[in-house]
């Protein structure tokens, strides 16, 4: 069925907001974009980091091969989000969480700003990038308050190496994420994706999980995805712009 496209709300999707009970939000990048966080547009092939693309320097093999410079990598990005704050997209979703019976919040993002505009219980699927863990026995450690340039600094614990408490390309997603937000999409009556190019993966294969469980489906990105055409609804506006329209006519 074509997804109906607009850079609006359909009366159709304000009646299902102001009814559901049960609401999973996956977001990507996109939510980020107006912060002024980098999404990774350009995907896998173009270069980020020293001439290498997001795939190599984010990935299982290149923490193998050179542990300092993933270090370097995510510290020069950390450097980056100290100076940006949440955007309005990221407050509007913040406010849902106390709007519905049951809401979940599941992100790809790395960069803590859903929790910065006050969501609680956000599930991150690919982790965090304000946390670093031991390579040996997975202690952890937050990394908010930390002077950025000690690294790698050693396990308090053991002793052993740290390492960005992210998940990299090839690495298995955080033990009990994934399986929540399955569970959640699985029985939710409402799925919205926003901000996302849905090409990665087991990530990408939730609003399909929800789609045909029967929620009612709804992508908000600028952009057409792979998941266009299987949503219910596809908003092409910018979350910042379109998420805080819920609020403003459901109390009118
Ligand atoms: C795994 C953390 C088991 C690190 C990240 C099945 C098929 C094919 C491949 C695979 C498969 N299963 C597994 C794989 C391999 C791989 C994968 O999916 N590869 C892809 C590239 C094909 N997956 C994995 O390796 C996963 N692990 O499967 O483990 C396993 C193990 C071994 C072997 C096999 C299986 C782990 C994946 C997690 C990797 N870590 N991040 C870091 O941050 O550095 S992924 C990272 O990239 C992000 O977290 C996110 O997931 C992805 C980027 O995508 P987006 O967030 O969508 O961002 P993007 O820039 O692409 O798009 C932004 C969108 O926003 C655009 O559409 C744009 O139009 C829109 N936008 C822009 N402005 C706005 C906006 N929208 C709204 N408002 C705006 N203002």
């Amino acid at each position: 069925m074509q997804a109906r496209r607009r850079a609006s709300i359909s009366e159709r999707l304000r009646e299902r907001f102001a009814q559901a009970r049960r609401v999973v939000v996956l977001t990507g990048a996109g939510v980020s974009a107006e912060s002024g966080v980098p999404t990774f547009r350009g995907g896998g092939g173009a270069a980020v980091w020293k001439g290498m693309p997001f795939s190599v320097i984010s990935s299982a093999g290149m923490l193998q091969r050179d542990l300092a410079e993933v270090w370097a990598w995510f510290d020069y990005r950390r450097d980056i989000l100290q100076s940006l704050s949440p955007n309005p997209a990221h407050v509007a979703l913040a406010r849902w969480q106390d709007r519905f019976e049951d809401f979940t919040l599941v992100t790809q993002n790395v960069d803590g700003l859903h929790q910065r505009a006050g969501s609680r219980d956000v599930v991150e699927l690919h982790g965090s990038i304000w946390r670093a863990r031991c390579v040996a026995c997975g202690e952890h450690y937050d990394l908010h308050d930390e002077p950025q340039r000690t690294r790698p600094p050693a396990c308090l614990n053991c002793g052993d190496a740290l390492r960005p408490d992210v998940v990299l390309f090839g690495e298995m997603l955080p033990a009990g994420a994934f399986e929540r937000a399955l569970e959640k999409a699985e029985t939710c009556d409402l799925f919205f994706v926003i901000g996302t190019s849905a090409v990665v993966y087991p990530a990408a294969a939730l609003p399909e999980v929800a789609k045909s469980a029967g929620a009612y489906t709804v992508e908000i990105n600028p952009e057409l995805t792979p998941l266009s055409d299987l949503c219910d609804e596809v908003i092409n506006g910018r979350a910042g712009e379109i998420l805080p329209l819920f609020e403003v006519n459901s109390k009118s």
